[in-house]
């Protein structure tokens, strides 16, 4: 040994960087993994939820655009292999909650279920985009009651809030500590994080490698070893999805990738568009707002679900649709 160096000084060792590689489609067949963290990513279109879904995943997976007169409002899925051990599937969805006037009502419901689709049977984490960089509207406490309003029953035990833009606490004049930003929120936005024990996370998505971030978001998503969130919407999108697979009659896996295309292109079938009409536009909207398909009105989907009856809307309308028996073809990862 060195003179003079201790033999536990380890300031030399650099950590080990935990992994990640997009993940190979062809290897959805195998299903050599040990465990899939599904996270669906929420939130008013602007906040940043595409870019935090390519920082998770580490590479372009989703469109993020930075010209306001083209803004996206695409949902989508891609998956990343974390330590060879873990695959982090993330679906972005386009903004439910502030979905432009002249869209369709059938459009914004088949854009609800291709979400829930894609993250069927359900999301380990619901990743609550906020940004930093704004003042809060009302328009963004309406959207967290919305948010309930789709994610029905307990979904605060999945959420974690994602505060993008981190770069804007840092100006010319003044420095801003996330802890101390988050003393400053609203009380509607206090009480949410409140509810959500607190976990809360600020990522800057403009820097290149993303430095550590990513890890640390990981770490903290990590920690949701419980059962994935679920509700009646993501219960029958779930059991449609079975009936494919018995269709096929194939053993599909939950992870395999078939799975993956059905999955992808599940609002487009037909049964599952009769089943929106009758879940979203047979119920809710049809008290609403007259129940023709195809009527443009703002926020259609929230006010098809609520309409009317209220939540309950949801569960009645559910149950209505024919239930399709359980069989125990598909093995639910
Ligand atoms: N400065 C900065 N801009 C960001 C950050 N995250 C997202 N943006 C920008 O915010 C805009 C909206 O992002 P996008 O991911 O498309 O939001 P989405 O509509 O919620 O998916 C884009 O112009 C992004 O480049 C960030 O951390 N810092
Ligand atoms: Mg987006």
């Amino acid at each position: 040994m060195e003179e003079g160096k201790d033999e536990y000084d380890l300031s030399n060792q650099k950590p080990e960087v935990p992994r990640r590689r997009k993940y190979n489609e062809e290897e959805e067949n195998s299903g050599e993994y040990k465990r899939k963290i599904r996270i669906i990513l929420v939130g008013r279109t602007g906040n940043g939820k595409s870019a935090v879904g390519n920082s998770i995943i580490g590479y372009t997976g989703f469109e993020s655009d930075l010209s306001p007169s083209s803004i996206t409002q695409k949902g989508g899925i891609a998956q990343m292999m974390w330590d060879d051990t873990t695959v982090i599937e993330v679906v972005d969805t386009p903004g439910f909650f502030d979905t432009d006037p002249k869209k369709l009502v059938e459009e914004v419901a088949l854009e609800i279920v291709e979400s829930f689709g894609m993250i069927a049977p359900g999301p380990h984490v619901i990743l609550y985009v906020l940004s930093c960089s704004e003042k809060y509207t009302k328009e963004e406490e309406q959207t967290l009651s919305d948010f309930h309003k789709l994610f029905t029953g307990d979904p605060l035990k999945h959420v974690i809030a994602c505060f993008t833009k981190k770069d804007n606490l840092v100006t010319k004049t003044k420095t801003k500590t996330p802890a101390e930003f988050i003393c400053e929120v609203p009380k509607w936005m206090r009480d949410f994080l409140y509810q959500i024990d607190n976990r809360w996370f600020f990522i800057d998505n403009t820097l290149q490698e993303n430095e550590n971030q990513w890890i640390d978001l990981l770490e903290m998503v990590e920690k949701f070893k419980t059962k994935y969130y679920s509700n009646e919407i993501l219960q029958d999108v779930t059991e449609k999805l079975k009936l494919k697979c018995i269709e096929a009659d194939e053993k599909l896996y939950m992870g395999s990738r078939k799975w993956a295309m059905i999955k992808r292109n599940i609002a487009w079938q037909g049964d599952i568009r009769d089943y929106l009409k009758a879940t979203f536009v047979g119920g809710g909207i049809g008290s609403t707002v007259g129940g023709a398909i195809g009527l443009s009105v703002g926020n259609p989907v929230i006010g098809a679900i609520v309409g009317g009856a209220g939540s309950s809307v949801i569960s009645n309308v559910s149950k209505a649709v024919v239930r399709i028996k359980r069989k125990s073809i598909c093995v639910i990862s």
